[in-house]
């Protein structure tokens, strides 16, 4: 129904030596690989894996913040997240089309998330217990999102760095109203510095872990480096992200919940107590606190969308139909 099937494209095709020393140029030169082009299967596959995780994630992403839209405080506020939530959608659309372009079908990602072999960001196993979770989600989830976005616009293949650019646009506005909410509740009344607090306190190592495993324990860096689909580690940005979050958070007053964090004079970094990495694993395994609430919303919201699909089809065909020759 979406287009070509991943099988019409030759993946197990005898890598010809000549044809990969080319396309690697092409790729040492700052050239885009698009769609039609002669690329190995490796690489066509190591980008549907991650473009769909990606529009996968930003669909689910969908849900924690959803949950506040009826109990936004007030009207603007309401407006804003409404805005916020329905970009997430329009990522995964872009998203779920780059991915297209590599030949897989719509059909086979969402099977491929909703049978629980996909996987989504971590980051949205975790609840939004309160309306301060909402800024903390604009200004730290938002804010790591973009760090890890800003260098995939650059990356090799047209389509996903294409889509990146306008991703990253509406990313920098959710993570300036993130920004200004975490302000504005750091500088209130006593209980919504209390909220703003707990909420931080709640995110921040969940957010470190969204840049994924330390670059020693990723195993899909090397490859995704060498063909310039990811042009920095994991651990390179998340560091950045800490030495830009660090200093901003802790002119608010907000305390980090780590007690090793210090300043590193030598290395110019701020270094951060160990991730706890078997809380990672377990969440991305599907062991976090709501992946199965998660993954039970996808499920009904797939099954409710049935219909819609159904009349797609009817009207796809009906349309093919008229237009052959009588
Ligand atoms: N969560 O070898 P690596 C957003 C998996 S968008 C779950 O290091 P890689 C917008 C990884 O898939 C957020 N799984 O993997 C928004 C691999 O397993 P596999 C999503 C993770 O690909 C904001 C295994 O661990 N962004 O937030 C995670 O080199 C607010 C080994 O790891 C993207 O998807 C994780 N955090 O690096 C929406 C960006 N980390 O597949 C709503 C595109 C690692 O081999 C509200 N993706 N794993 O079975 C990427 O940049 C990369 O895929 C990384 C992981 C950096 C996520």
């Amino acid at each position: 129904m979406y287009g070509a099937s991943v099988d019409d494209f030759d993946l197990d095709q005898e890598e010809n030596p000549e044809q990969l020393a080319n396309f690697e140029a092409r790729i040492a030169r700052g050239e885009k690989i698009e769609p039609g082009d002669w690329m190995p299967s490796e690489y066509r596959r190591q980008l549907i894996r991650m473009i769909s995780q990606h529009a996968h994630s930003e669909v689910v992403g969908m849900l924690p913040e959803g949950a506040w839209i009826t109990k936004a405080p007030t009207l603007r506020r309401k407006l804003i997240l409404i805005a916020k939530v329905q970009d997430e959608a329009g990522h995964g659309q872009y998203l779920y089309h780059a991915a297209e372009t590599l030949g897989a079908t719509r059909e086979e990602m969402l099977d491929a998330l909703l049978e629980g072999k996909a996987k989504y960001s971590s980051i949205f196993n975790y609840p939004t217990l309160t309306w301060a979770d909402i800024g903390t989600i604009g200004w730290l989830v938002d804010g790591a999102a973009i760090m890890n976005q800003t260098m995939l616009a650059r990356c090799s293949y047209g389509p996903y760095s294409r889509a990146m650019v306008r991703i990253c646009m509406e990313e920098n506005f959710h993570k300036k109203q993130g920004q200004e909410m975490v302000i504005l509740l750091s500088q209130g009344t006593p209980d919504q510095k209390a909220m703003i607090q707990d909420a931080i306190t709640r995110w921040w190592w969940p957010t470190l872990m969204m840049f994924g495993p330390h670059d020693s324990d990723s195993p899909n860096t090397p490859i995704l480096q060498k063909w310039g689909i990811k042009t920095r580690s994991n651990d390179e940005l998340r560091q950045d992200f800490i030495n830009q979050l660090v200093p901003d958070l802790q002119a608010l007053g907000i305390t980090l919940p780590d007690p090793d964090l210090h300043y590193d004079d030598e290395s110019e970094n701020w270094i951060t107590g160990p991730i706890d990495w078997d809380e990672f694993w377990r969440v991305i395994k599907g062991d976090g606190p709501v992946n199965k609430e998660r993954m039970a919303a996808r499920r009904k919201a797939h099954d409710d969308g049935l219909w819609v699909r159904e009349a797609l089809q009817a009207y796809a065909e009906k349309q093919a139909a008229e237009a052959m020759p009588a």
